[in-house]
């Protein structure tokens, strides 16, 4: 099979771009080529302005999707390219039946400068959570940045999936059943930040999941020394967004300081 056209795909071709994702779902690509997309997104990542992957994830519902179209929005106010990888874990299950409804990005399909792809498991989950990282690079090689990563639920999957982002974002919402207590193992761990979602619904609600989530970080402070702040959102009525993107540049500047 033909190697990626590199030059073709750092251009932004948007079939070389599709093609290329396919062949790393479908796990085609040669250990060769797979090592030159690696090095090409971390040369290109050491140098972007924008902010890079983007994870989102939460229990079914939560309103992920309905962030992620707005935050899409504001990255695209930047001028940013951006990429959406809509990845649906439970389509082992379900063969990705429910994927179409996960996505509400409608009207952003008609822009060219935003690249939204769902990927589901087909049967094979340890597949799923190699591809969600290779289709990133290829996204950044492409030039989109940030490449946001949407993924239901906060089970072990979700958490290998945003192992490979750079800022992981959980989603809560008061009344979701998702207080502290029956909250999923690892997803404390794994949160750069919160968003608690729906105040519009239950403020009262969103206010006491705050302070619980600020109390179960005092008991546990991370290796790092990031303290993962909460941010109250209405995806509905729109706030709170800019504060999620101020929220996400402020994590990437420091892990960027981190890394020397
Ligand atoms: N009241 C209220 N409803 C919201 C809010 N955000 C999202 N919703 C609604 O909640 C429902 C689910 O939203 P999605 O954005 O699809 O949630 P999701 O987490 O992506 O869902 P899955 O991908 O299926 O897990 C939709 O009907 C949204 O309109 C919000 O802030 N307030
Ligand atoms: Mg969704």
């Amino acid at each position: 099979m033909a190697e990626i056209n590199l030059e073709a795909l750092a251009r932004g071709e948007i079939d070389v771009l599709a093609g290329a994702i396919s062949r790393g779902e479908n796990g085609e690509l040669s250990e060769r080529e797979l090592a030159t997309i690696h090095e090409r997104a971390a040369a290109l990542e050491s140098v972007s302005s924008q902010p890079g992957r983007i994870g989102i994830t939460g229990s079914p519902g939560v309103g992920k999707s309905t962030l992620t179209n707005l935050l899409v929005k504001e990255f695209r106010g930047s001028g940013a390219k951006v990429g959406v990888l809509a990845v649906d874990p439970s389509s082992v299950l379900t063969g990705g039946a429910l994927l179409g409804d996960r996505i509400r990005m409608q009207e952003h399909y008609v822009d060219p400068g935003v690249f939204i792809r769902s990927m589901s498991a087909r049967g094979h989950l340890g597949g799923l959570a190699r591809a969600t990282p290779i289709a990133s690079e290829i996204l950044a090689i492409a030039g989109y940045a940030p490449v946001i990563v949407e993924t239901v639920g906060v089970g072990q999957s979700e958490v290998e999936v945003m192992n490979h982002v750079d800022t992981t974002i959980v989603v809560l919402a008061p009344g979701a059943g998702d207080d502290i207590q029956s909250a999923k193992a690892g997803i404390l761990e794994v949160a750069d930040i919160f968003i608690i979602n729906k105040i519009d619904r239950d403020l009262e609600g969103a206010e006491k999941l705050r302070q619980e989530l600020i109390r179960s970080q005092e008991l546990s402070m991370r290796h790092d020394g990031w303290r993962a702040p909460v941010i109250m959102t209405s995806a509905l009525d729109r706030i709170g967004i800019t504060e999620v993107v101020a929220a996400i540049k402020k994590h990437q500047e420091f892990k960027g300081a981190d890394k020397g």
